[in-house]
């Protein structure tokens, strides 16, 4: 899944697609480069940001999902309902909802769902995240959305643990680290770390400096092989044809049988 964010300020390509234009191109380019779907977004969720108007946001969406349709799977990247339908009336198939509450949405479509864990709000989510047990939280929140979904008739659900959102350093980690629970629940998972900023703080390590978002292809790449490795069915990233590369590598080296 490849990330297409058509807004001024998401943390790592804001600014760069909002032109329709500039963001069917890159869309198309990231279909050679090896996208089977392209995430279109309208709203920036990094922490801290505010909330779009509905109306700003169908107008950077729906002609980017309008053009794109036509020439890969598309899902939409929202928080709200009246622009998952109106997006899945453009031509996208695929509600990507990081508030995980827009499955009846999905469901009246006939569109597939990905269900996103998040604790708290973007604007607040990175203020204090706790948990009892991150791991089997976050697993029994997803199952319990998941197979309402897919009781209320939405064929197609996804679960994806919501990497940085409302977690700190620690929590991504061991949430990749028990991605195996997630896969064993039978629901296909989706991972999301492209270009985080947990991996400028791991790489700080490495490097003796923290790594900024255009800094951060190596640990992007590494961290979508070990999703991948470990089950994921979907890898959400801005680097395409670099993850597609290093996937179809262990795929015909070390995981050949
Ligand atoms: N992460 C972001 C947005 N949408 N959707 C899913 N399913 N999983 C994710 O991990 C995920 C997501 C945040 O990344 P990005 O779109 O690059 O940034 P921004 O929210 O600033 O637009």
């Amino acid at each position: 899944m490849g990330v297409l964010n058509v807004t001024p300020d998401s943390f790592s390509d804001g600014g760069r697609w909002l032109d329709p234009d500039a963001a069917l191109r890159h869309g198309l380019a990231m279909v050679a480069d090896g996208a089977d779907v392209v995430d279109v977004g309208g709203e920036s969720t990094r922490p801290g940001a505010e909330p779009v108007p509905v109306d700003e946001e169908l107008r950077r969406v729906v002609p980017v999902i309008e053009a794109l349709a036509p020439h890969v799977r598309v899902s939409i990247d929202t928080r709200t309902a009246a622009v998952a339908e109106a997006a899945l009336s453009a031509g996208a198939t695929l509600v990507n909802d990081v508030s995980a509450s827009l499955s009846a949405v999905a469901a009246d479509g006939g569109a597939g769902w990905v269900a996103m864990h998040m604790q708290g709000d973007p604007r607040t989510m990175q203020q204090a995240p706790a948990y009892d047990d991150v791991v089997a939280d976050v697993r029994r929140f997803l199952v319990e959305r998941a197979s309402a979904a897919r009781d209320a008739g939405v064929e197609e659900v996804w679960v994806d643990p919501g990497i940085g959102f409302g977690k700190t350093v620690d929590h991504n980690l061991a949430l990749l680290r028990h991605l195996a629970d997630l896969v064993a629940t039978g629901f296909p998972v989706v991972v999301g770390t492209s270009r985080k900023s947990f991996l400028g703080l791991l790489t700080a390590s490495v490097h003796g400096r923290r790594a900024g978002p255009d800094d951060r292809l190596e640990a992007s790449v590494a961290t979508a092989a070990w999703a991948i490795d470990q089950g994921a069915a979907m890898v959400r990233v801005h680097d395409v044809g670099e993850t597609v590369a290093a996937a179809r590598l262990l795929a015909g080296t070390v995981g050949r049988a």
